[in-house]
């Protein structure tokens, strides 16, 4: 079985190196270009509208972002998923959208790929354990792929499953977590903009350590939301198990919406350390992203649905 290279890849999926820091600035100027012509003077404030998803903060380092991991597929140490996640066989790989929806489909990749535009959005990650990053991710809102598989009136929930895989994913031979690693999301918030499957990141195709060759990317929630290597998405009428809700029930919600208000049982949430840097930084509501998200949750108390 050849291994596919990435001359085998669909054209769009290759941005080259560098073109996402190039396009931001590209588009920024040119709104400023049309505010300043539209105007006929130049403008007082920045134009905003195509940076609204993305966060102006400087990316982490590359370096770190894909050599300080969480993927327990491959060992529980921050260093265990660059170690050993290359072994990992990303193609061929097909994932399966079931339950709920008007067409039940298994797609190859390329397919469930292709009708997609891939887009460049810098968003923060932050991680229950209270440190965070700044990634350029590469991918495309999961509302467009739902979409087309017709989700029914039933349709509550999305359900996500990784591989499974004992061969490839060494870390599932120890019983850490309920193999295969599985997460959720309410429909709204799987329909929400923010929300997106990501194929990439700083310009490249995934590592396989950050979750190669689909992993899902919830900026306003705890990292381990973001469900990497995915197998299946199942839209369901009830709220399904998320992995780390089943290990530790008291400790991890099945929202784990970023709240610094309210306290791991074990830590504080209300700082965070930016990997690469020193000084430790307040945690925002919702990761910062609440003028987009808080709508969701109006009415629900926080402190029960954490
Ligand atoms: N399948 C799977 N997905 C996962 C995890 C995991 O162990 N297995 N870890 C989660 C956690 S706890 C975090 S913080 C993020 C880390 O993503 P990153 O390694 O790309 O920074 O992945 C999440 N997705
Ligand atoms: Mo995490």
């Amino acid at each position: 079985m050849l291994i596919r290279g990435r001359e085998d890849l669909p054209s769009r999926e290759i941005t080259p190196r560098g073109v996402y820091l190039r396009r931001r600035e590209f588009l920024e100027r040119a709104a400023l270009a049309a505010t300043t012509l539209a105007l006929g003077t130049a403008p007082t404030t920045p134009a905003t509208a195509v940076a609204r998803y993305d966060s102006d903060e400087t990316p982490t380092d590359e370096k770190d972002a894909t050599r300080y991991n969480n993927f327990y597929e491959f060992g529980t140490d921050k260093q265990d998923p660059a170690r050993h996640a290359g072994k990992m066989k990303t193609r061929p790989w097909s994932v399966r959208i079931e339950g709920e929806v008007g067409k039940p489909k298994t797609l190859g990749l390329d397919d469930l790929l292709a009708p997609h535009t891939m887009e460049d959005r810098i968003y923060r990650l932050r991680c229950v354990e209270a440190w965070s990053m700044v990634i350029p991710w590469r991918g495309f809102q999961l509302s467009d792929l739902l979409k087309r598989f017709d989700p029914t009136s039933r349709a509550r929930y999305v359900a996500f499953q990784t591989l499974h895989d004992s061969e490839q994913m060494p870390g599932q031979r120890r019983p850490v977590l309920d193999w295969p690693y599985v997460e959720g999301l309410r429909i709204d918030e799987a329909m929400h903009p923010l929300t997106l499957l990501a194929t990439g990141m700083y310009g490249r195709d995934l590592p396989n350590q950050n979750g190669a060759p689909l992993r899902l990317v919830v900026p306003w929630k705890y990292g381990f939301k973001s469900i990497k290597s995915i197998v299946a998405i199942r839209l369901l009428e009830k709220q399904p198990p998320t992995s780390w809700n089943l290990s530790a029930p008291g400790e991890y919600g099945f929202y784990a919406n970023v709240n610094p208000a309210v306290d791991h049982p074990r830590w504080s949430q209300k700082r965070e350390r930016r990997i690469g840097e020193f000084r430790k930084r307040e945690t925002l509501a919702f990761n910062g992203y609440a003028d987009q998200v808080a709508e969701l949750y109006r009415g629900m108390d926080l402190r029960k649905f954490f």
